[in-house]
């Protein structure tokens, strides 16, 4: 066996700092909504900095970037993961990944090493969801879940198509990923508390919780604020807001349960007006699928309560729906075995965030590594990973993709 490969620390650290100016936002932080300019010029440095390692840079028709440096055999190990990122996005999410990846191609080619399979670094569009849902659509099209047709046609708040958009950025492409995929790793900040409040350095993956985004469109009747009783209001705004609350209180106890209103819009949005109409967003998430699927009978029944208590009429649009993914077992041991022959703590969680891994994982045998977050924050400008805990998990990927591309 030849002698460990380790990789460049410095420069990977620099890497993310230098990447994380593009789409700077001034407090700090990242904002590089998927198909905006930013996301472009994201893209653009991205692909510049794959064929700088020499890698073939391959683009799918919905965006995905592929950079491979070739085995001996056209079989893949595949790492990455996304460059675009929320609104309040940090350095990391993503990112992080992607660019740990170069990384593990830049250690390979300082150590001249050549592989039996090839290794493929991805980054997939409109992870994030923010835009466009569903989230994680760049990977789902690619895992063969979602028709090109239809990820073209979805439509943003302001009604572009992401199609529309991804012309006019010039990453509609005519390539494609590897064909025959052996493994997946993706390196991935924590974005929680875990492991910080455990004091663990990697964390090895199980799987991603269920995932249940809706959009609401609550219908009432606008009118005066100051000459209409309440009694005869049918106010749309008052009916989504108790909607909200009403069903936070019905799940509390739910196990593991989540549920985030994060995006909540009334109309005509003014001091004086009762609100004519209210849409907004639920997101809803359980590690337990069958909780999750209660949790979706209690909005059914919270709307139709809603319905007859303040006359409005409440429609609803399924914006993203995953099941919960288990990984591999194989490579979820083999993850934990690597980083405690580096001499790292280990701890094992299920992710709380969605991820590219879960729809590959469709494809070949996936798994993810964590390091932690600082104050568990993350999709916040305040996002940070330590530079040792950005190192250890690199290292981790490399020894993890070393372990499978002979
Ligand atoms: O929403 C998520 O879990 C991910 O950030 N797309
Ligand atoms: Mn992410
Ligand atoms: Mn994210």
């Amino acid at each position: 066996m030849f002698e460990k490969i380790l990789i460049n620390q410095d420069r990977l650290l620099s890497d993310i700092q230098s990447f994380g100016q593009i789409g700077a936002l001034e407090g700090g932080g990242v904002a590089r909504l998927a198909l905006t300019d930013n996301d472009r010029l994201g893209r653009d440095e991205l692909v510049r900095r794959m064929k700088a390692l020499g890698l073939r840079v391959s683009i799918d028709p919905i965006g995905n970037i592929f950079g491979t440096r070739a085995g001996k055999t056209t079989a893949t190990v595949m790492t990455g993961s996304h460059i675009d990122t929320v609104l309040t996005g940090g350095l990391y999410d993503g990112t992080y990944g992607v660019l740990a990846g170069l990384e593990v191609i830049a250690a390979l080619n300082d150590a001249r090493c050549m592989t039996e399979h090839s290794i493929t670094v991805a980054a997939f569009t409109n992870e994030e969801g923010s835009r466009f849902q569903p989230d994680m659509l760049g990977s789902l099209v690619f895992a063969g879940g979602m028709s090109i047709e239809a990820a073209r046609s979805t439509r943003d708040s302001a009604g572009v198509t992401l199609g529309a958009e991804l012309d006019r950025i010039g990453y509609a492409g005519t390539g494609h990923g590897p064909e025959k995929i052996i493994s997946y790793y993706e390196l991935h900040i924590e974005q929680g508390p875990v492991l910080e409040d455990e004091k663990i350095q990697i964390g090895v993956v199980t799987g991603v919780q269920g995932i249940s985004w809706t959009r609401l469109t609550v219908t009432g009747r606008s009118a005066h604020a100051g000459t209409t009783p309440m009694r005869s209001r049918v106010d749309a705004g008052l009916a989504a807001m108790e909607l909200v609350t009403s069903l936070s209180a019905t799940l509390k106890d739910v196990p593991d349960q989540l549920i985030t209103c994060g995006s909540f819009r009334v109309v005509p949005d003014l001091v004086n007006v009762v609100p004519q109409r209210c849409v907004l967003t639920l997101d809803l998430r359980n590690p337990d699928e069958k909780l999750l699927l209660r949790a979706e009978e209690c909005l059914s029944q919270t709307i139709l309560d809603i319905e007859t208590t303040y006359g409005v009429s409440i429609q609803t649009e399924t914006l993203a729906r995953f099941e919960p993914v288990p990984f591999d077992s194989c490579l979820i041991d083999r993850i934990e075995n690597l980083a405690r022959d580096n001499g790292y703590s280990t701890g094992r969680l299920c992710s709380g965030a969605g991820h590219d891994a879960q729809m590959i994982a469709r494809l070949a045998p996936a798994a993810m590594i964590f390091v932690p977050s600082v104050n568990g924050l993350s999709h916040n400008i305040a996002e940070l990973t330590l530079p040792d805990d950005l190192c250890r998990g690199t290292q981790v990927l490399l020894d993890a993709i070393l372990s499978s591309v002979f």
